[in-house]
């Protein structure tokens, strides 16, 4: 659908130059605002909407190549039908109507003996509540296929978060330019959260100290005053280590931890357990630099913790998210709207999660549920009493599972199923395109109505579409409600439209009309939200200790819990391998996009020179990179950007443009975390040798 030329969103510059708002899909936690620029019905620029605070007018480089995206050479333009073995990449172009039945035909047949052999596998390549979960939620309620647990990014980190401050909500992100202390913690927001860097940066100006925790010395930590470069998965140590010198140097605001704490004297039992040495070792960092930092932490105010998901993707990030989470209430930092802690803003935001993916449409059916995290293992499996049905179909949309999805030599195995129906909706012939028995083509941010909430601000974004669908692409909410139709699912809300979907996502809880008119809309919130307490908790109160977790069994305080494949003298594989993002691509998107990729160059495992020298490795030479799930080649870079220990692939290429055809997750293992039972990418221990 075109925009409506009456609806005074376009400022006419030229007779045949307008101008759209819109938001960037993506997941980053930036959510910009978007102005498209469009000329004789072809988009000619995108750019950052100056009216919205959070984006400023900026765009990432990736973003601001948009329309290189969009308008790609290979976007797929109609339906694809497989010819060749799975995996191949070999299609042939069908019509929608034969399609579409094909679809029809093999999910009525497998729905016949249990739905729950389909399974959706989405995440977030778009953001948005429309095209992400809007119709396609509705669909699959009502055909009582196997739920996805989506756990594949912020399982732990937010699990840790609620049980610690009860929802992912903390402080507001324009209030960080005027703290006087930034912990940068698990995050490099240079790359991935850059309009988060640019108020920090404000802040500097202004005098703050900035401290990079984060085992890669990033071009984030390079910027920093500080770098505590520990070893992956060792941040609950620290956190403890720092409350540690806050008891014994009473740093502590007795005021705020009487009136809106619970467990305080249990926690400062467990925090007196860990003495800077201590946690010195754990974390491969000097003693002095905990302390110093601790010094900094309990004596300066406003003193705020950003706090990125790059810290919770190993066994103890639930644990670890907790105990970072203790932090500010124990200086008393929620008092100031400078001070306190930011991992997610997500859950300020009043969803109408009821009407737009209706639930109801289950009729009392509860499904088994899938974690995407473990699809590799999943796919692989026969029937079962306790795993349900084999999976003998998988809608794909909005994700990249083959090279996004850890221990991919068994997804792919899972994949290449040849009594697997694969469908998969897409921009691009991704790896997990190449396994699909049917390409749908989708339309990108360019061409559909959305509607956005944020993990990083506080603003409702609209988008709406400004150009047409390119060759037959149809948005995914289309897609679903054309195989909605075709199933004979006769529900009325079958029929919303995409629009109509945008408005339904928060009902009246946010004003459409200052949507439609400016693009975005700021939710009415306090700017200190804890203040004066008031924790989503049960209790109301900062969770040190949890009722919660202790009724499930687990330790109700927070703790350090040693990574599952923990470097040792003994070990096979000594050196530990992170595989954080690479700043000009977004997970594994915009990889096929030249401009971008030229940037990133070719995929490279960065490794000290300590480490280098001793396996003989120089830079530009061809190493495997090896452990028991498997090896992957790439180039080594030596690099002071790398610790000793600790060797970084940067993410995540597509496979097939890898030297053997695979990426770092060829290495990652399926093991879940603590809590949320998020994957573990950055628990991984590998071995590398020269070729
Ligand atoms: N350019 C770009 N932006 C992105 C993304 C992208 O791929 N590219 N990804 C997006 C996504 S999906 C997300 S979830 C968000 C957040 O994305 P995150 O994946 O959290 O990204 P980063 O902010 O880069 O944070 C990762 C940082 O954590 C560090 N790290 C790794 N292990 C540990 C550890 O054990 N402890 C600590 N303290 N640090 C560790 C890494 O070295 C890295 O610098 O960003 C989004 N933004
Ligand atoms: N080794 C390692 N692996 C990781 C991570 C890591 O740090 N290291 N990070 C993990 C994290 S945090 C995340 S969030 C996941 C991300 O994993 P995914 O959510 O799978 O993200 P992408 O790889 O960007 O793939 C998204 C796909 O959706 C498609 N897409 C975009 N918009 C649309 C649309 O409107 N319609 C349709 N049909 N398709 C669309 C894009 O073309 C792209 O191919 O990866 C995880 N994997
Ligand atoms: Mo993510």
């Amino acid at each position: 659908m075109m925009p409506d030329p009456t609806s005074g969103n376009e400022q006419p510059t030229k007779p045949t130059t307008t101008t759209i708002r819109g938001a960037c899909p993506h997941d980053c936690p930036d959510t910009c605002a978007l102005l498209t620029t469009v000329q004789d019905g072809v988009a000619i620029r995108v750019q950052g909407n100056p009216d919205h605070r959070p984006t400023d007018g900026a765009l990432c480089t990736k973003v601001s190549r948009y329309t290189e995206r969009s308008y790609h050479s290979e976007r797929i333009l109609q339906p694809l039908k497989r010819i060749g073995p799975k995996g191949s990449g070999q299609f042939q172009p069908v019509t929608w109507d034969a399609a579409l039945d094909e679809i029809v035909t093999r999910l009525q047949t497998i729905a016949a003996r249990d739905p729950q052999a389909i399974l959706p596998y989405s995440y977030a390549g778009t953001m948005g509540l429309v095209q992400a979960e809007g119709m396609a939620a509705r669909f699959f309620h009502r055909l009582g296929a196997s739920h996805l647990e989506r756990t594949i990014c912020s399982a732990a980190g937010g699990e840790g978060l609620m049980t610690t401050l009860g929802a992912k909500v903390g402080m507001k992100v324009e209030h960080f330019a005027e703290s006087q202390l930034i912990l940068i913690w698990g995050s490099n927001s240079i790359a991935s959260n850059l309009h988060f860097w640019r108020l920090a940066q404000q802040a500097k100006r202004d005098g703050a100290r900035l401290v990079c925790i984060d085992p890669r010395r990033t071009e984030t930590a390079d910027k920093c005053h500080d770098h505590v470069a520990l070893r992956p998965g060792t941040d609950a140590a620290l956190a403890l280590a720092l409350m540690h010198e806050l008891i014994t140097h009473d740093w502590l605001d007795h005021d705020y931890i009487e009136r809106h704490t619970l467990g305080w004297a249990a926690l400062r039992e467990r925090a007196l357990l860990w003495p800077p040495e201590r946690a010195a070792d754990v974390c491969g960092v000097p003693a002095q630099q905990i302390i110093d930092l601790a010094r900094a932490y309990g004596t300066t105010q406003p003193a705020a913790i950003r706090l990125n998901y790059g810290m919770q993707r190993v066994r103890g990030g639930g644990n670890a998210a907790r105990a970072i989470a203790c932090l500010p209430a124990l200086v008393g930092a929620w008092r100031h709207r400078a001070g306190g802690l930011l991992l997610s803003s997500s859950g300020h935001f009043p969803i109408d999660r009821a009407a737009l993916h209706r639930p109801d449409l289950l009729a009392g059916r509860t499904p088994r549920m899938i974690n995407m995290s473990t699809i590799g293992d999943d796919l692989l499996r026969e029937a079962s009493p306790e795993f349900g049905p084999k999976i003998k179909a998988l809608i794909v949309y909005n994700s990249n599972p083959v090279a996004v999805a850890p221990d991919s030599g068994q997804v792919v195995r899972g994949f290449e199923r040849e009594d697997l129906f694969t469908v998969v909706l897409e921009h691009f012939q991704t790896d997990t395109a190449d396994h699909a028995d049917i390409i749908l083509p989708a339309t990108t941010q360019l061409e559909h109505w959305d509607i956005h909430a944020s993990y990083g601000h506080t603003d409702v974004l609209l988008n709406r579409p400004a150009i047409a669908p390119q060759g037959q692409a149809r948005s995914n909410a289309a897609i679903f409600r054309d195989l909605a139709a075709r199933m004979g699912f006769t529900e009325p809300c079958f029929q919303d439209g995409d629009e109509a979907l945008c408005r339904i996502a928060f009902g009246d809880r946010v004003d459409f009309q200052t949507l439609l008119d400016q693009g975005y809309a700021t939710l009415p919130l306090p700017d200190a939200p804890f203040a004066e307490g008031g924790f989503p908790t049960p209790s109301g109160h900062c969770e040190f200790a949890s009722s919660r977790l202790a009724a499930q069994g687990l330790d109700p305080l927070p703790d350090h819990l040693p990574n599952h494949e923990l470097a040792g003298s003994q070990s096979a594989y000594p050196l530990a391998m992170i595989s954080p993002p690479a700043r000009n691509f977004l997970n594994s998107s915009f990889v096929n996009v030249k401009s971008l990729r030229d940037i990133e160059g070719e995929p490279l495992l960065e490794m000290c020179a300590d480490d280098a020298a001793a396996r003989s490795i120089q830079s530009g030479e061809v190493v495997r990179v090896f452990n028991s799930r498997g090896e992957h080649r790439c180039k080594a870079k030596v690099s002071s950007r790398a610790r000793p220990g600790v060797v970084n692939g940067l993410g995540i290429w597509w496979r097939k443009l890898g030297l053997d055809g695979t990426n770092v997750n060829q290495l990652t293992s399926q093991r879940l975390t603590d809590l949320g039972h998020g994957p573990v990418f950055y628990d991984c221990l590998v071995e590398v040798e020269k070729l």
